[in-house]
Order: structure tokens, then C-alpha cells, then sequence
């Protein structure tokens, strides 16, 4: 478990619905961080640095193992919203693991108290409610039927084991590595044969994760969550940089996908970033230095390939969720929470 002193279960709550720290009731502090403070107020260098992920137990194939793959033992929570959590879900169809895995969708909102599940008044559209806990309103109760001593924050990802009752893992980069490999044993041919990190490319996908994770994915976080001037262009500096090097790669490769013919997590993984970017991350990110369909004609192309010709991208793509979810809930950057309407349409035409 990573603690993260600043987050604990209380502090962005109203203080009374929470029983951890009911001593707190008597005085609640004014200073207490809330859920946006990404940076914490008394940090004087602007600059986002995310936490890691606290469960990190792994599905797996060998005998005995705690986790084994079963059909129908596992859900995922996700946000249609959230980059991370797209990446599992992408994954889950490549790998044909639709009728094994379970998923649910968090309403876009994230308030004052974290992702919370849709109820009777929300709009079909807006989210699900949790169908495995009744009456659990948050994904942090989640978190806390696990450990109700939990101290980091409540993301999306989570991969939930049904029978165990509780959190196998809730990081999307190795959700990503379980499903591509560990459910190979139950499912059709034509799913098995779909290897999204293969041995003879796990050196040059190492070497991609690493700078695209660090400039791009996380990037436009970094640029977006910045408290200071100098941060904000430090970071946004490096993310165009990074964007440059995506688009001179893609230039030179044949093919449609990261690595020519085949289709990796690569691919995966930068595009649940791409295709928020011009929605999303040039206006409120401020990465507005250039925008994919205007000025990185290679990505642009890489990406409407993937959404428009690949079902497992456009089908985990919702556009109401994306706009809506950053707009509406980061009130740090955006306080009166009305979200731009453009760009229009929110992706191009294969064609276009
Ligand atoms: N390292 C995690 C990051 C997940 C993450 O940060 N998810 C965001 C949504 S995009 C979240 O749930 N944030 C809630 C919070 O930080 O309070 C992963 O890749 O799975």
C-alpha cells in the first residue's frame, strides 16, 4: 500500500458520512486538501506528480495461483472518461474476453467525494449503478470494503474479484499485460492468436511505454494539473516534443498501426490519449500549441484508422462521457463547469 497522507478517506468528504474518522467532526480543518488539489497547495513546484497504484495482484495462469481466470469471476469498474480505464476495456474486446469479464461505467461526474455510480435520476447514458454492492453510492466504498484503512486515491481502473471479494489490481498497464495473456485458455482461436505485447517487439514496446507514458499519457496531466506558469510550460513543452516523435514515427512506418501490420498495446495505449486530445486536452489542458487534425497529419491518420476500422476503439470511445467528465469535474480549472462545445465533430471522417 503507497500512503499518500494527503488523501485520506476523509478529507474531500463531508466529514459526517465518513466513519474512519469520526473524531475529525469536532474540527474540521479549512485546509483540508480537496479532491482536485492534484498538486497539493503547499507544493511550490506547480508539478503533478500521480500516485502509484496500491493493488497489484495478478489474474495468472499457474497452478494454485490466487487469482486463476474463470469465467464470469472478474469486473471491471471503469469510466468511459478516463484514459487508464479505457485501455482495459479496449483490451477486453481485442481479447474476446466479453463474455468473461464483466464491466460497469461510473457516472462522468467525479465530485467532491470521488467517482460515484449513477442512480435512478441520472440518464442511461450518464453511468451505471454498482450491480455487484447495493446501496454503495462510491467507487470509494469500493476501495474501503477492501481496506477500510485505505489511504490512497479512489481510480478507475479497478479489476474486482467477485468471489474473493476484493481488488485484484487497479493498474491499466498490467490489466492490459493479464487479459492479453492469462484468459488464453478460454478463449476461441482467433482471440489467442491476438498478442498485444509479443516476444519479438517487447524491447521496442518497453522503449515506446517509456517515453509516451512519461510525456504524453501522463504529459498532458502534467501540463493540465500544473499550479505555476513554469510548470505548465515545462511539461506542455515536452508533450509537443513527444507529439513531434509520435508524428515522425508514424510518418515513416507502413501500415496502419504503431508497429506496421500489428496491432500492439501500443496502440492501445497512446490512442485512449490522442483521442481525447483535441476535445479535451487542447482547451482545458491548455496543450493547445498545435491540435492532432491540423497539425500532425501522421497521428491524425493512426488515430481515425484505429476508431473508424477497429470496433474495440470506437465501441470504448464516448465522446458525452469525455468532454463532460473533465469539464464538469475539474472546478480547480474550469469553476464554472461549461463545457465547449467544439471542436465539431469531435473526430474527422476516415476520409477527411
Ligand atoms: N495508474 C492508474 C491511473 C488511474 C487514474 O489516475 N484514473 C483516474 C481517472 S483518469 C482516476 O480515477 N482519478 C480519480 C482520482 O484521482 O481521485 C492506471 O493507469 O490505472
Amino acid at each position: 500500500m503507497v500512503p499518500s497522507p494527503l488523501y485520506s478517506p476523509c478529507i474531500s468528504t463531508q466529514l459526517s458520512d465518513c466513519a474512519h474518522f469520526s473524531s475529525l467532526q469536532a474540527a474540521p480543518s479549512k485546509e483540508a486538501p480537496k479532491i482536485t488539489d492534484w498538486v497539493p497547495k503547499n507544493d511550490k513546484t506547480g508539478e503533478f506528480k500521480r500516485q502509484q497504484s496500491s493493488f497489484r495482484n495478478f489474474i495468472s495462469r499457474e497452478p494454485g495461483a490466487q487469482f486463476p481466470p474463470e469465467v464470469g469471476r472478474y469486473h471491471l469498474y471503469v469510466s468511459y472518461a478516463c484514459p487508464w480505464a479505457t485501455r482495459t476495456l479496449i483490451a477486453r474486446k481485442l481479447k474476446g474476453l466479453e463474455d468473461i469479464v464483466s464491466f460497469s461505467v461510473v457516472h462522468w461526474h467525479m465530485g467532491p467525494r470521488g467517482w460515484r455510480f449513477a442512480t435512478a435520476d441520472d440518464k442511461d447514458a450518464e453511468g451505471e449503478n454498482d450491480p455487484l454492492h447495493e446501496g454503495f453510492t462510491h467507487l470509494r466504498e469500493i476501495y474501503f470494503s477492501v481496506n477500510p484503512d485505505y489511504e490512497g486515491r479512489f481510480t478507475v481502473p479497478v479489476l474486482w474479484d467477485k468471489k474473493e471479494k476484493t481488488i485484484v489490481n487497479n493498474e491499466s498497464s498490467e490489466i492490459l499485460r493479464m487479459f492479453n495473456t492469462e484468459f488464453n485458455g478460454l478463449v476461441g482461436e482467433e482471440y489467442r492468436a491476438v498478442d498485444l505485447y509479443p516476444e519479438d517487439l517487447k524491447g521496442r514496446i518497453e522503449e515506446a511505454n517509456g517515453w509516451q507514458y512519461d510525456l504524453i499519457n501522463n504529459g498532458v496531466y502534467k501540463a493540465g494539473f500544473a499550479t505555476t506558469q513554469e510548470a505548465y510550460e515545462r511539461n506542455v513543452v515536452r508533450l509537443f516534443e513527444a507529439l513531434d516523435r509520435a508524428e515522425k514515427h508514424l510518418s515513416e512506418e507502413k501500415g496502419p498501426y504503431w508497429f506496421g501490420e500489428r496491432l500492439t498495446e501500443v496502440d492501445i495505449r497512446l490512442f485512449v490519449t490522442i483521442i481525447r486530445f483535441d476535445p479535451v486536452y487542447v482547451q482545458h489542458f491548455k496543450c493547445n500549441i498545435r491540435d492532432i487534425r491540423s497539425g500532425y497529419p501522421a497521428i491524425h491518420k493512426w488515430m481515425r484508422n484505429l476508431y473508424w476500422n477497429e470496433p474495440a476503439f470506437k465501441d470504448t470511445t464516448n465522446f458525452l462521457h469525455i468532454k463532460n467528465h473533465y469539464t464538469k469535474s475539474h472546478t480547480n480549472i474550469n469553476p464554472l463547469s461549461i463545457t465547449p462545445l467544439g471542436p465539431l465533430p469531435n473526430i474527422l471522417p476516415l476520409d477527411a
